[in-house]
């Protein structure tokens, strides 16, 4: 007896050992970014940043720009309506009667000329009565694809509804059942102030939606960041993993890639129709291609050296992403967000047949080549002037950059020519 609890206390030391050695170092130094050197914006002589801060454009979490046009789609909210409500992280924010139901659809005309606030428009919304009459969208993620004979733009939109009783019409309780997620369809032509809703989607494997990204003109897949709305599985995700992928079409949705993900959340269709996953807590971006069962398969993993977001393609077929070099003060930023500026990185990603060189650090040129993908940093920001960005996106015709935070008060515009 006594033989047998010694063997599982020395099997319990080798085990939180192996622990420390794979998932705590991990976690604390290269996930939480404890530690790690971050470059200033002024040792990249070729990038100017300029903050908008003073248009609303707040909590601009995910951005979609119209390669043709110029026009930059953005989902926002208010700093203030995060903190209170944002049932996608895993540090909860579930309180529904604190939304201040000011999220909006923001477009900027980039490539006009004028001032920023003459450029901007914020989208009405047409036939969308929201949650129990209250008109309103709660955002997050968004995807727009162009009609390929007309110009009409379908937008999806995650909409993390607050749950409400359906015989009584009562707020229900958000902390106990999460929320009432659903994606919603709506559309417009580019230029438009306005945005008609279409259909809303609303599916049991629609659980804890983040981004959206169609695959053709009816049908999309998104990322679940959570393996469950609330409880005690949820908050085992950081640990052991968990969420997935699910695709919907017109008239269903099913789960279609669900394992060894830890917090998939900004996917993005490529170029070459294959779906790049980020993992933000896995630290890596896992490369599938979609099959007509309507199920993923894994064709590569790329290794990130940071806790990636949100991706974005641009005009070149480039992938960009907006990275966390340390995401603990991240964290704090979501709590207090007007005084809080975490560090930003911006990471390009590409294809590289020159096969394997490794990892490359030379003076601010960080890069990692796995054979298959290089992974390079474009630039990053431990000043504040980047708004702890969830988005990158990258306009390829003019190499500007805008960025926008989840909970930032404000966005970024950068120069690089
Ligand atoms: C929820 O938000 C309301 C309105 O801002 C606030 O009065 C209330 O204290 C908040 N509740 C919690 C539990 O934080
Ligand atoms: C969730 O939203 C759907 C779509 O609007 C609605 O039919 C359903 O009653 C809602 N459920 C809850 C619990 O709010
Ligand atoms: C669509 C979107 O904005 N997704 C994610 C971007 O970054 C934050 C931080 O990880 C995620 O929580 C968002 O859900």
């Amino acid at each position: 007896m006594v033989n047998l609890a010694s063997k599982f206390a020395i099997i319990g030391v080798v085990f939180v050992g192996i622990l420390y050695q794979f998932l705590f170092k991990t976690l604390i130094f290269d996930v939480l970014g404890y530690g790690r050197k971050i470059n200033s914006l002024k040792d990249y002589s070729n990038v100017r940043c300029e903050k908008i801060d003073d248009l609303g454009l707040e909590a601009c979490e995910d951005m979609w720009l119209h390669q043709k046009t110029g026009f930059l789609y953005m989902a926002c909210s208010s700093s203030q309506s995060r903190q209170e409500w944002l049932p996608a992280f895993s540090i909860d924010h579930l309180n529904n009667t604190g939304r201040l139901l000011k999220d909006r659809v923001a477009v900027l005309d980039t490539r006009g000329s004028g001032s920023v606030a003459s450029r901007l428009k914020w989208l009405s919304l047409e036939q969308f009565s929201g949650s129990s009459g209250d008109l309103a969208l709660n955002l997050h993620g968004l995807d727009i694809l162009e009609d390929k004979h007309t110009d009409t733009l379908r937008i999806l939109l995650v909409n993390h509804r607050p749950p409400i009783d359906p015989r009584t019409g009562n707020h229900l309780d958000a902390t106990l059942v999460g929320a009432n997620s659903t994606i919603e369809q709506f559309q417009t032509k580019a230029g438009s102030s306005t945005m008609r809703h279409a259909r809303t989607y609303f599916n049991e494997a629609i659980q804890t939606p983040n981004r959206v990204s169609w695959v053709n003109d009816h049908s999309f897949v998104f990322t679940n960041d959570h393996s469950a709305k609330v409880g005690l599985r949820r908050r085992l995700d950081l640990v052991i993993g968990g969420g997935n992928v699910a695709f919907c079409s017109r008239n269903s949705c099913n789960i279609a890639y669900s394992s060894g993900f830890n917090f998939p959340n900004g996917l993005v269709r490529g170029r070459d129709g294959l779906i790049y996953v980020p993992s933000t807590v896995g630290m890596k971006i896992d490369v599938f291609s979609l099959s007509e069962d309507h199920k993923l398969h894994l064709v590569h993993t790329i290794k990130s050296p940071l806790g990636l977001d949100n991706l974005s393609v641009d005009g070149d077929g480039n992938i960009f992403a907006a990275g966390f070099p340390a995401l603990h003060n991240w964290n704090k930023a979501t709590k207090d967000p007007f005084n809080i500026n975490p560090e930003s990185t911006v990471l390009k990603i590409r294809r590289d047949g020159k096969g394997y060189q490794g990892a490359s650090r030379k003076a601010h040129v960080e890069k990692w080549n796995d054979g298959n993908y290089v992974v390079e940093k474009v630039f990053e920001d431990n000043n504040g002037v980047l708004p702890g960005a969830t988005i990158a996106i990258h306009d390829s015709e003019t190499g500007r950059f805008f960025l926008g935070g989840a909970f930032s008060p404000f966005i970024t515009i950068c120069e690089t020519r």
